[in-house]
């Protein structure tokens, strides 16, 4: 298998279930600060010319959760995606909405701060996006109590799909006000498979771009 990726990026997300499953794979990295995935090259493997994008024996596979998702299903014996349909639902429901009420604001944050040019980064709806984010991951908090995982008693790649958005919300300090949450990322971030965190992978690209 071949994963295209770029440190700090959603590419973590796949990372770290390739990881969780200990499979081999070959690592593309993907030189976005360089635009190399506006390229020909790259645009035939993703057209939206965007990371992460999983070659498996010749079959391409783009959008991190279905990444995700297809690598917990070709392996159901390791028990990543939960059996019961309840529970299986619970996990779809986390993931959707971490890709969509947490990520979401965040991914406007990083364009107005950082990846539209700055003549056309409107400061105002960061101060909405924070708002936003902080209210879902409070909604968040209230579910992860008492709880180890997000859905079910076992980790399951709803667990890979939150913690890495939670981090990437750590990183605009946006998770003072959930305690819970801030246990269960350094719990996630501490299995032996996980991921390197984002503040010290973005750390690293900054500096290589100087
Ligand atoms: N929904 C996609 C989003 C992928 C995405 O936007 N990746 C970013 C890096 S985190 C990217 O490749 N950006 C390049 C660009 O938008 O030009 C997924 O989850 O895979």
């Amino acid at each position: 298998m071949k994963l295209y990726e770029l440190g700090p990026t959603r590419s973590i997300r796949a990372r770290w279930m390739l990881q969780e499953l200990g499979i081999d794979f070959e690592a593309v990295p993907v030189n976005l600060p360089a635009g190399e995935h506006r390229g020909a090259e790259f645009r035939a493997i993703n057209p939206a010319g965007k990371i992460p994008v999983l070659v498996d024996e010749g079959w391409v596979l783009t959008e991190s959760v279905a990444i995700v998702l297809y690598l917990a299903e070709k392996h159901p014996e390791r028990g990543l995606l939960p059996v019961d349909l309840r529970e299986r639902a619970d996990a779809y429901r986390w993931m959707l909405f971490a890709v969509t009420e947490l990520e979401q604001p965040l991914w406007r944050i990083a364009r107005h701060t950082n990846l539209y040019p700055p003549e056309e980064r409107l400061p105002a709806d960061v101060t909405l996006a924070q708002r936003e984010f902080r209210a879902m991951a409070a909604v968040l908090e209230r579910h992860m109590s008492g709880r180890e995982f997000v859905a079910g008693d076992a980790m399951s790649a709803a667990d890979i799909i939150v913690a890495y958005t939670l981090d990437w919300g750590q990183t605009y300090d946006l998770l003072e006000h959930c305690p819970q949450l801030r246990v269960y990322l350094e719990r996630m971030y501490a299995r032996p498979a996980a991921p390197r965190r984002i503040g010290e992978l973005l750390r690293e690209l900054r500096a290589a771009a100087r």
